[in-house]
């Protein structure tokens, strides 16, 4: 903080006046120091495109922007960086949008199971118009969301038995997000689940403190899952999308111009990262049967009855975050099928 006192003196003075509130009235690129954190590894998707937003922002700049990544939780869970922005301690996150439903209920149309059948049709929710209002509720609470990247279809994995039917489920205690859908939709199955942090999962499933997890494939192999988790069954029950945050605070002290290279930026990593992920959730599966992972399919007519007994736990929920909204998303992906 000293040094930024010291080298530009002006500047700060200029800032302090105009920019604190609404920001962009002073144009131009100033020095800046943007901490970024995510939950998961480098080498998963999610680091490679936090690595790109990195190199895009250093060089959109001339270099006066900077970013410096932090990986694997090492700034905290995804709850915890996300009070970090609402603090102004902390610049960027790229939460999944499932621990945000405490603080805004309608992302938890994202946790409803069997919504999406593929990646395209989630974007065409995320980047259509259920997903733009939904960024709009982030600024009251001091947050800007700068668009969806993908952790994508869930998978589960677990150390009994493989999962191959609905009945399969019950007994098994499993790890969720912390988030409520999800919660009742295991609980519906007969599973006895347990809302943890991420960063917990390895030691919790090492440990036997609980049986099993679910994630997309590309962390089940990132965070070496398969160490622990003999069997792997593809559910592909929920697609969980990831949001771009920016701390409120801070975007507001940007200049119309430094808020662009942000934006840009990261909507060009996104696309890299969407890319990335598809690609990397499709070469996994061969990697963690490589590794010796009991892998199983799960049959349509079986997710037709998971996504039976779930329904009085959607139907419910449907209520809480909003009929319309939830409609609205249905009709949308309808749409993206028949295109
Ligand atoms: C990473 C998390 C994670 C999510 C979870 O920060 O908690 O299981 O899928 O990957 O967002």
């Amino acid at each position: 903080k000293l040094a930024i006192g010291v080298a530009l003196p002006g500047m700060l003075l200029l800032g302090g006046c105009g920019a604190a509130k609404s920001g962009g009235s002073a144009g131009g690129i100033q020095e800046r120091t943007i901490k970024a954190g995510i939950g998961l590894n480098e080498d998963h998707p999610e680091g490679q495109g936090l690595k790109k937003f990195k190199e895009l922002v250093e060089k959109k700049s001339g270099g006066k922007m900077k970013v410096q990544n932090f990986y694997s939780a090492t700034l905290g869970d995804d709850q915890k960086m996300t009070e970090a922005l609402q603090g102004g301690l902390q610049e960027v996150t790229i939460p999944s949008t499932s621990p945000l439903v405490g603080m805004i209920k309608e992302y938890g149309i994202f946790d409803f199971p069997f919504v999406f059948n593929t990646e395209e049709e989630a974007y065409s929710v995320l980047d259509g118009k259920v997903g733009q209002e939904l960024l709009k509720k982030l600024p009251e609470h001091k947050l800007i969301g700068l668009g969806y990247w993908e952790n994508g279809f869930r998978n589960l994995t677990n150390s009994k038995h493989p999962v191959k039917t609905a009945e399969d489920f019950k007994g098994l205690k499993i790890r969720t997000m912390q988030n409520e859908v999800h919660l009742d939709a295991f609980k519906k199955l007969g599973a006895n689940p347990s809302p943890m942090a991420f960063s917990e999962v390895f030691t919790a499933l090492e440990g036997k403190t609980v049986d099993g997890q679910e994630n997309p494939l590309a962390t089940i192999k990132s965070s070496k899952y398969d160490e622990v988790q003999p069997y792997l069954s593809m559910t592909k029950h929920v697609y969980t999308p990831f949001v771009f945050l920016v701390s409120k605070q801070f975007w507001d002290k940007l200049s119309k111009e430094e808020q662009k290279i942000m934006r840009d930026s990261a909507k060009e990593a996104g696309k890299y990262q969407r890319d990335l992920n598809r690609k990397e959730n499709e070469k996994a599966l061969e990697d963690l049967k490589k590794a010796g992972m009991k892998v199983n399919e799960v049959s349509d007519a079986e997710k037709e009855k998971m996504k039976e007994i779930v329904k009085p736990v959607t139907d419910k929920y449907a209520k809480k975050f909003g009929q319309e909204l939830v409609d609205e998303m249905m009709s949308e992906v309808e749409k993206a099928r028949k295109e």
